[in-house]
């Protein structure tokens, strides 16, 4: 059974084990301990404690040790995306990629720790100094989704401590048992400076939030549960970063490519069965294309291979649950009963008696009032729309109560220019959607979040700035009391 780890020591959950399952096989795969309060308290007091110490410790000494860790993905790159597909039921071979990038940035997040801690600033005098000092926080709370539990534990864990926090890690519930196994990665550090719990959201995740030890909750998830986090992290004023939930729009005009048009929605609408929280959900097509876009689409879903992500050759792997796969089907359904048509999907293949699959599904006659266009959908379905031109896509783009990404196929630099300055989202791609990069923010506008991972910008979340002034001379001053001195 996988234990929470906490002040470098393995802790019983004081409850009954948890059961991790295959998505693909609804097998159970293993068991990990349930954490509770006690136990949360123990990781947070384990974190505060590090906290003096880590911080001091030289940026090329914390570099080292973060360059450790990357070089500990690699070693077990096989075992750590074995272990992802059996508990996400995602491709093994996407994940032997997320391993790999994990790697990555532990890597650039050490040598950006060695280069940066603020800036000098031009005085008022010529005997002052004045900084922009960047300090750590203190104690991080991270709260990771199920979707990406490496990864996106990773987005937050790297610029944490290569700023000089000390992390209390608290998994999804969902993917538990991977996650604590994650510990292996930080043997080499301090005793209470990386900490995994576990538990449910509700209970440990919100006491996490409310403890005024913690100065930063970083938490990525859905946009109800940030809402939540974000009002009682109030109380303490506490630094919070959200990446939340997305209806991302991708645009199709008449004059792009439109092979790559096809093949870009189809990856990306059923990428890890569309539980990407950059999945494109909602694809506005120029009437001029339309028709063959939407052929190309259709004829190119139903040669996708379904299967367990344990098979490298599986294109659509299981969805997590069968709860969140009855979410996606009741959208299908609503959008069917008020007229939407169903090219191909829409329903648990025949084929599958194990494991939560859905079909890629794809939808045409949709309305912008039907819930698989409003609401994200998190699954694979991808509705398509014929629009007039490119501003009325734009529009209807705009038209979302998130803004996390979207995507612009064109040859037109002009709308370009237009698409990158007015579409309301955070992440924008252009002819190549779903790309990150480690130099650039990540991160929603509106109900998709506050804050960025990655980048300078990522790193920057994890500090407090301070402006030092320093009289280097010393004594009084002609504007201090009394007036007339
Ligand atoms: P959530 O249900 O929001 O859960 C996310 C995390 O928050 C889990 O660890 C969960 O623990 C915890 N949690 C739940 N209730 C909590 C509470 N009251 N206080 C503190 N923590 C709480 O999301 P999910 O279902 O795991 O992930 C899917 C959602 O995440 C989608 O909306 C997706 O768009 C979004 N997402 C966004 C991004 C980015 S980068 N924007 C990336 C991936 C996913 P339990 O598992 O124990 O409930």
């Amino acid at each position: 059974m996988r234990k929470l780890w906490i002040n470098a020591e393995f802790v019983d959950g004081g409850r009954d084990p948890g059961r991790a399952i295959n998505p693909a096989t609804e097998e159970t795969i293993g068991e990990y301990a349930r954490g509770g309060l006690v136990q949360t308290d123990q990781a947070i007091r384990a974190a505060k404690d590090a906290f003096p110490s880590w911080r001091r410790v030289p940026a090329g000494e914390r570099a080292a040790l973060l360059h450790e860790v990357a070089r500990r993905l690699r070693e077990s790159q096989e075992q750590l995306a074995m272990e992802l597909s059996l508990e996400t039921g995602r491709s093994i071979h996407k994940n032997r990629g997320y391993v790999e990038w994990s790697a990555e940035c532990f890597d650039y997040y050490a040598e950006l720790a060695r280069h940066y801690r603020g800036r000098v600033i031009p005085s008022p005098e010529a005997s002052q100094l004045s900084l922009v000092l960047k300090v750590p926080l203190g104690v991080v709370g991270a709260i990771i989704p199920w979707n990406y539990p490496l990864l996106l534990l990773v987005w937050k864990l790297a610029p944490a401590l290569a700023a000089g926090n000390t992390v209390v890690v608290k998994p999804a519930t969902y993917t538990t048992w991977v996650s604590l196994g994650y510990h292996r990665l930080f043997e080499h550090f301090p005793p209470g400076v990386v900490n995994f719990i576990s538990g449910s959201g509700g209970e440990v995740g919100e006491y996490l939030v409310k403890h005024p030890d913690v100065r930063m909750i970083a938490f990525t998830g859905s946009t109800e549960v940030g809402q939540h986090i974000m009002r009682l992290a109030a109380d303490d004023m506490k630094h919070i970063h959200l990446e939340l939930g997305g209806k991302d729009p991708l645009i199709v005009c008449a004059d792009c490519d439109l092979e790559g048009a096809v093949g870009a929605a189809v990856w990306a609408g059923f990428l890890n069965a569309g539980q990407v929280c950059t999945s494109v959900e909602r694809v506005y097509v120029d009437r001029e294309v339309y028709d063959p876009f939407l052929d190309g689409v259709v004829a190119l879903t139903n040669k996708l291979v379904v299967g367990p992500g344990t098979d490298p050759e599986s294109e659509v792997t299981p969805m997590i649950r069968p709860n969140e796969r009855e979410k996606v089907a009741q959208q299908v359904q609503e959008a069917q009963s008020k007229g939407a048509l169903i090219h191909t999907g829409g329903r648990i293949p025949v084929d599958k008696t194990k494991g939560f699959y859905y079909e890629p599904t794809v939808l045409s006659q949709v309305t912008e009032e039907m819930l698989v266009m409003q609401e994200e959908t998190f699954g694979p379905v991808l509705p398509v729309v014929p629009v007039m031109d490119f501003e009325e896509a734009l529009l209807r783009s705009n038209h979302s109560q998130y803004g996390l990404g979207a995507t612009l196929f064109t040859s037109d630099p002009k709308k370009v220019k237009r698409y990158m300055e007015e579409i309301e989202a955070g992440n924008v791609w252009v002819n190549d959607p779903l790309v990150d990069n480690l130099a650039g923010p990540f991160g929603g506008m509106k109900r998709s979040g506050i804050g960025r991972e990655l980048g300078q910008e990522g790193f920057e979340e994890f500090f407090e700035t301070k402006h030092v002034h320093w009289e280097i001379n010393g004594g009084m001053k002609p504007w201090w009391f009394p007036w007339d001195k």
